[in-house]
């Protein structure tokens, strides 16, 4: 590793020795990051790594609600402001048992370089608590919403931090929580969350646009090898919202989607997931919020709590779900059944060893920074709607959407080929996010 890098991430370990999963991150952008900091001295004089991989602010404070006992339960809430050189701060709020500074210091910069590849004005941020809405009322939700929102609000607006959701933060939280920020504030704010709802003030395509994004760029990575999607088996992960809208999309273009799963398990249907079934699935993870093992009693096919379903022989994989999911022996298995492309609907979803095994063999993959930033998109159409106190179709939106994903594309594959990776999108999407950030915080001199 180059001395500069070893020491901007030497640094990170020894500061905060217990945050792996940031470590792993920011591991994964430094040293793909190399040969432009070589290129190009400029960032080393200027310090620009030592300040890119640490946040501007960390807001910590303490969430306390009333549950249905009528006791007052306390979690812990947090937004991590990590860069606004190039707009206000953008990223999800995820409420999950497992969040923790740590956690959220690993989205909020992976953030910073997919909002940049956007090529919309939006910095990177991220926030959450470590709440799980699994099994709790409506009620309990919203109680928590209101409470998480009476610190938040402070520190959020348009032109300052503008969250969104993520896992745990869906349709039913946003609108608790845009329901809060106008109670206690007495405005509307402009845009001040999106993934709002239809009627006050949501855009259309902002639930499909992570899955409908991730597809897209597939797409574009098989044409490089003449390939397209129609007639391809794929298995994705997870049966959220980025899976569920993956799987529409893959449904759209001629795939065939043969598995998916949740945190307790995962289904196997040879048949395929056609558009009822997919469906049935919406109506049960969004509605009745029931598990996918429910699926394999209704049509009759494989469930299992054990493995994944990357053993099944699939052309795509989308894996859709959460960090670090697919391991190395998963991804061995994966290329052994002939994979060839995977797109990370999920942010890091991949170990490194899996991402290593991946490229090796030659398959195409598209890491999430760049497969997965349809969402913050469509987030960033929505605050341009917002702004102009209007609407567009939702083929105007899908129109725009497909149109960044093919230009994310195209970026993170020519900037890999003038690096001298060629078909490395890891190192294309890297860089090309950085190389905008970093001279944005040239520009600003040094409190950028
Ligand atoms: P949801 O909460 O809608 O769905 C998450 C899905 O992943 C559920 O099926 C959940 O299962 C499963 N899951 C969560 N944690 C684990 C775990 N530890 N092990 C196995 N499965 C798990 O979230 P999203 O679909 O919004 O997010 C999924 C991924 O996509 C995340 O990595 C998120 O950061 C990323 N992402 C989301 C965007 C968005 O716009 N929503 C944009 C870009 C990326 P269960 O229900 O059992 O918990
Ligand atoms: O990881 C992500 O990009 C998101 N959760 C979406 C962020 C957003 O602001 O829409």
């Amino acid at each position: 590793m180059d001395k500069y890098i070893e020491h901007v991430y030497n640094a990170l370990v020894e500061k905060d020795p217990e945050q792996k999963v940031f470590h792993q991150a920011a591991l994964e952008v430094l040293e793909s990051l190399e040969p432009a900091t070589k290129k190009y001295p400029k960032y080393q004089e200027k310090s620009i790594l030592e300040r890119i991989t640490v946040p501007e602010r960390i807001i910590k404070f303490r969430v306390p609600w009333v549950n249905k006992e009528g006791k007052i339960e306390v979690n812990r809430g947090y937004r991590i402001q990590f860069n606004s050189a190039i707009g206000p701060y953008k990223g999800g709020l995820r409420f999950h048992p497992t969040v923790n500074e740590g956690v959220l210091k690993f989205l909020g910069f992976e953030q910073i370089f997919k909002n940049s590849l956007t090529g919309l004005p939006m910095g990177g941020g991220k926030g959450g608590s470590d709440f799980d809405p699994k099994g709790k009322t409506d009620e309990e939700v919203r109680n928590f919403c209101y409470s998480f929102m009476s610190e938040l609000y402070r520190h959020i607006g348009q032109f300052t931090d503008v969250p969104a959701g993520d896992i745990g933060v869906g349709g039913r939280e946003i609108g608790y929580l845009y329901g809060a920020y106008r109670n206690i504030t007495n405005h509307h704010g402009t845009c001040v969350l999106t993934g709002k709802g239809l009627p006050y003030g949501g855009s259309l395509i902002r639930p499909e646009a992570t899955g409908y994004g991730c597809v897209y760029f597939v797409q574009e990575m098989l044409k490089t090898k003449n390939e397209e999607m129609k007639g391809k088996v794929a298995c994705i992960s997870g049966s959220g919202n980025v899976a569920q809208f993956a799987a529409e999309k893959c449904l759209d273009l001629g795939v065939k989607v043969v598995a998916m799963s949740d945190s307790s398990g995962w289904i196997h249907d040879p048949d395929g997931i056609d558009r009822d079934k997919l469906a049935w699935i919406m109506e049960l993870k969004n509605v009745r919020r029931g598990r996918i093992r429910e699926y394999a009693d209704e049509y009759d096919v494989e469930y299992s709590s054990k493995g994944s379903p990357w053993s099944v022989k699939c052309d795509i994989a989308l894996p859709s779900a959460t960090q670090n999911e697919v391991d190395a022996k998963e991804a061995q298995a994966l290329v052994d059944n002939g994979v060839m492309a995977v797109g990370e609907g999920a942010n890091m979803p991949c170990v490194p060893q899996a991402v290593e095994i991946f490229q090796k063999a030659g398959v195409l993959f598209g890491p999430g920074k760049a497969a997965n930033a349809g969402g913050v998109s469509v987030s960033g159409l929505e605050m341009a709607q917002n702004s102009q106190r209007f609407f567009w179709t939702r083929e105007e939106v899908d129109k725009r959407l497909h149109g960044i994903m093919v230009n994310i594309h195209e970026n993170a594959y020519k900037t890999a080929e003038v690096f001298g990776k060629k078909g490395d999108y890891v190192l294309g999407a890297n860089i090309a996010g950085f190389l905008k950030v970093a001279e944005a915080m040239l520009a600003m001199g040094f409190y950028a």
